[in-house]
């Protein structure tokens, strides 16, 4: 929050001459950012998990594929990074697709660093 840009001093000041200036700095505050995080299981087909990322997160068939694969290798992976809002939705999308077709796959957000 701001300062005054100009402190009087707290004793007389008889001739007016102490008078202090003092800056301070404005941050800007930005609101935290979330990870949206796919896990690897054995059991949900690798196409379901291509076609929720194209459906869910907009991308490409290939880069849908791309991210698959690092899941299924990895174990984990980054699939896009959103404000609370965004990120809690897309995990709750997801993680509902998956119920509803009976797939194990998990979803979940972690807050940025
Ligand atoms: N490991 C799964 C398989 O071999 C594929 C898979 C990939 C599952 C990514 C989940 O988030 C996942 N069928």
């Amino acid at each position: 929050m701001s300062q005054p840009l100009v402190n009087m001093a707290d004793e007389p000041d008889q001739d007016n001459d102490t008078a202090v200036i003092t800056k301070t700095k404005a941050r800007t505050q930005r609101p935290p950012l979330y990870k949206v995080l796919l896990l690897n299981d054995d059991y949900t087909p690798m196409e379901f998990v291509v076609h929720v990322l194209e459906r869910f997160f907009g991308v490409s068939h290939a880069q849908a594929v791309e991210i698959m694969l690092t899941v299924h290798k990895k174990g984990v992976a980054v699939v896009g990074v959103f404000s609370y809002e965004v990120a809690e939705t897309k995990v709750a999308q997801v993680m509902d697709f998956a119920r509803r077709n009976q797939h194990p796959l998990q979803c979940t957000m972690e807050k940025e660093d």
